[in-house]
């Protein structure tokens, strides 16, 4: 099923000049709302009307994670604020998020291209979807809920957590879809097992949209086994608009169509910073076409993928990437939140009596991922009374809460026992088997 015909089946060459033309207006907008971008360019001697064909999007400077830092937290906005009718933000590298904004219309395109997403899934009005992608400044949980609204579906937006209660109304209200990060999925089957529930045949879902970490082919597999469900694979990114940047189509389940009449993809060279042919694989770059409050040139998004422009048995036109597997930095994802080390080690090195010696430890028991992180404490520390190492676990544990809102588990070691390294240290030990 497709939403929009127009736009999703456009043939090639008038998808490509629209594409331009909504390039061109955004960098012109840029050029002369933004002072970061008017900045750039300048400094490199480019103009927006140096920008004359698709091909020329490689004359852009890239934008990355820490200009949005740079210019916290309304600093990249092309609009006054006055304009803005929604915000919001993910993690940055270090302690501050990274903040971005809607205009209204903003929020209908955001709308209109999770309404696709959902109707790729083969979603319809009639359905009922079960929203537990968290709501807030996530965008997973209301970029959902609006695409599901636009479809005319019936949502339950039960957000994250409360597994037990969710099961319950899972149960109870019959709904026929399912929106949720892949781990959660599969938390939320062995929730309902130990509840004595069969989630393949006790519940009435047809099928599932996926996303915000990575996820494989056996994993799937697996949950569509376990539920009896179609999985689809969907993907984006706060910086370009939230969820709603590519989708798989139930067809093909077979890499995910970009919605290019909004976003450009591009597949850079990490290192060199030069555009890859379509097939080959690299880093994720996109340029927002038509986004008003928050545009952004050629953001590198970090995430490794590769591009495939052969036409799909569905019909889109569009572009598919291949599904995100990898990073080339060293976010991790836990629970669906995005996690750098650097920031943990921020919210260690503030508490007095430990040490700047830590290790992460990721891992997944029963579907949901946990987080260890063992720090070093010092030898006055050390000696101390068991009550006072005691409080000091707690303290990291309430912090890294505070931080992301994952609840960790902190092991304090005596002085000098994580491994030193002669290199860059290791600081993660990531074992989850995707
Ligand atoms: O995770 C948006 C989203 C919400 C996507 C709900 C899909 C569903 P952020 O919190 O800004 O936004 O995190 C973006 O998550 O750069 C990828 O590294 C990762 N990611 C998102 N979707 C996928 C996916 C949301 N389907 C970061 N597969 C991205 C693999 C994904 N990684």
């Amino acid at each position: 099923m497709i939403w929009n015909e127009h736009y999703e089946t456009m043939p090639r060459e008038e998808l490509e000049a629209l594409q331009l033309k909504r390039l061109q207006t955004t960098v012109e907008r840029v050029y002369a709302t933004v002072p970061f971008y008017r900045k750039k360019f300048d400094e490199m001697g480019l103009k927006p009307s140096h920008i004359k064909t698709l091909k020329d999007l490689k004359l852009l400077p890239f934008t990355v994670k820490t200009d949005l830092r740079d210019n916290y937290p309304f600093g990249l906005f092309s609009v006054p604020m006055e304009h803005v009718v929604r915000v919001h933000a993910s993690s940055g590298t270090t302690g501050k998020p990274i903040v971005v904004g809607y205009t209204r219309r903003d929020i209908d395109t955001w709308a209109e291209l999770m309404a696709r997403t959902l109707t790729a899934a083969g979603i319809h009005k009639g359905d009922i979807v079960h929203n537990a992608y968290g709501y807030g400044l996530f965008t997973g949980g209301l970029g959902a809920h609006y695409g599901a609204e636009k479809i005319g579906a019936s949502v339950i937006p039960i957000s994250g957590g409360n597994t037990k209660r969710q099961i319950m109304i899972m149960k109870d209200f019959g709904p026929t879809a399912l929106t949720c990060t892949p781990s959660y999925a599969l938390h939320l089957a062995d929730v309902a097992r130990e509840m004595g529930l069969d989630p393949a045949k006790d519940f009435r879902l047809r099928v599932g949209c996926f996303g915000a970490e990575p996820w494989s082919e056996n994993m799937r597999q697996q949950i569509e086994k376990t539920f009896n469900i179609d999985a689809i694979d969907i993907f984006g990114l706060s910086e370009v608009i939230g969820p709603g940047v590519s989708t798989e189509c139930l067809e093909a389940k077979n890499g995910l169509h970009v919605f290019e009449d909004h976003f450009i993809p591009e597949i850079i060279d990490p290192k060199t910073g030069e555009p890859l042919p379509y097939g080959e694989q690299g880093e994720l770059v996109f340029t927002s076409i038509t986004k008003e409050a928050f545009p952004v040139i050629r953001y590198r998004t970090r995430d490794i993928s590769s591009l495939n422009c052969e036409i799909c048995k569905c019909g889109r036109t569009f572009v598919r990437m291949a599904r995100v597997t990898g990073r080339t930095d060293d976010m991790l994802i836990i629970r669906g939140v995005n996690v750098f080390p650097s920031q943990i080690e921020s919210a260690l090195m503030q508490i007095e009596g430990l040490e700047p010696h830590y290790m992460l430890i990721v891992d997944r028991k029963d579907n949901l991922d946990t987080l260890e992180v063992q720090v070093e404490v010092n030898e006055k520390v050390f000696s101390d009374e068991v009550k006072k190492l005691e409080q000091l676990e707690k303290r990291v544990v309430r912090d890294i809460k505070e931080l992301f809102g994952i609840t960790c588990k902190c092991t304090l070691v005596e002085p000098k026992t994580i491994q030193r390294s002669e290199g860059k240290a290791q600081r993660v030990i990531d074992k989850r088997k995707i």
